[in-house]
């Protein structure tokens, strides 16, 4: 049997078969994947199941078929890949500017680890506090990268039909910082899901975060398939090399043709013409800053291979 997996947790995944959720285990100790992962089954994951009882539904899982894509980030702690979600139309950052504090560099990295066949939004929500110039300008430079820009605040009930409508029958995952409002909006999208939504101050007090697994809600009732996320509290990038980063980065490919030295991984090479536009402004010096602070970071873990 075929199912989607809508959560793991402490390997109980639910699979959802048809109408039914079947609770399941994983056949054999491990699964077999390509290579070494955190968790080889993440929420929107196709697998085989064997079916072991119908009343309750419970299965045991076979295999995990080809993914479509999915979202990666290296686990710092644990030292391997993450998956977050797999197999989602629609990869939306959730992000806001206060509480808390807005960091487009996150939102860089989200973006450099989007897979390639997803479309790429970036929802600011929590608009009823007002943005600075810059960070305006900021959230507005994610646009020469191919993002789709809402402005939204789930408080003042603002800007989701917007949202809604352009999900248009597509799956929609929710990636972000803890408190940016992912699981609010969720709620607002699909009023059936109920998720538990904390105030920011309760997620730092208790020291952990009030949604500690992703989740899918499939498309039922008319109300559109969305995975909801952990927060993140940081994302390492996972699958590129330092050499091959600048090409996650189109908004300087019109500079980076004027590059003095081929092949210019816009650090520190004379006449580095991407530089330049960030110092003179032509770029946003933050994107070309928040660009060398993640190349010397994956150097630091993968050595330079070329
Ligand atoms: N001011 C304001 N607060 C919001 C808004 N949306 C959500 N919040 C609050 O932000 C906090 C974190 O929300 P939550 O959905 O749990 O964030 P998540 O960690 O990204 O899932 C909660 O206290 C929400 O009530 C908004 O539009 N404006
Ligand atoms: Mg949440």
């Amino acid at each position: 049997m075929q199912g989607t997996v809508l959560c793991g947790i402490n390997n109980v995944f639910t699979v959802l078969s048809g109408k039914l959720r079947y609770e399941c285990r994983l056949k054999g100790k491990t699964l077999i994947t390509e290579t070494e992962e955190y968790n080889p089954l993440a929420a929107g994951d196709s697998v085989e199941f064997e079916e072991t009882s119908l009343n309750p539904p419970q299965g045991l899982i076979t295999s995990r078929l080809p993914r479509k894509n999915a979202f990666i980030r290296f686990n710092k702690k644990l030292r391997k890949p993450q998956t977050i979600a797999a197999g989602f139309d629609i990869l939306a950052a959730v992000t806001c500017v206060r509480e808390p504090p807005f960091r487009p560099r996150f939102l860089d990295r989200v973006f450099v680890s989007a897979p390639e066949n997803c479309e790429r939004w970036l929802i600011c929500n929590k608009t009823d506090f007002s943005a600075t110039e810059e960070e305006r300008k900021r959230l507005r430079g994610f646009e020469s990268i191919g993002v789709r820009l809402f402005f939204v605040s789930v408080k003042e009930n603002r800007g989701i039909e917007a949202v809604r409508s352009a999900i248009d029958g597509r799956c929609l995952f929710l990636v972000g910082q803890s408190g940016v409002g992912k699981s609010s909006l969720l709620n607002a999208l699909r009023p059936d899901a109920g998720r538990r939504v904390a105030s920011v101050s309760q997620k730092y007090n208790r020291g952990r975060h009030t949604t500690n697994y992703s989740l899918l809600f499939p498309a039922e009732n008319g109300l559109p398939e969305i995975i909801d996320s952990p927060g993140i509290r940081e994302i390492e990038v996972y699958g590129i090399e330092a050499a091959d980063l600048r090409f996650h980065y189109p908004d300087f490919d019109p500079f980076a043709e004027h590059c003095a030295v081929s092949g210019c991984r816009h650090i520190s090479e004379p006449r580095c013409a991407v530089r330049e536009a960030a110092e003179n402004g032509e770029l946003d010096e933050d994107r070309w800053l928040s660009y060398t602070n993640l190349y010397g970071q994956i150097e630091h873990r993968y050595g330079s291979r070329r």
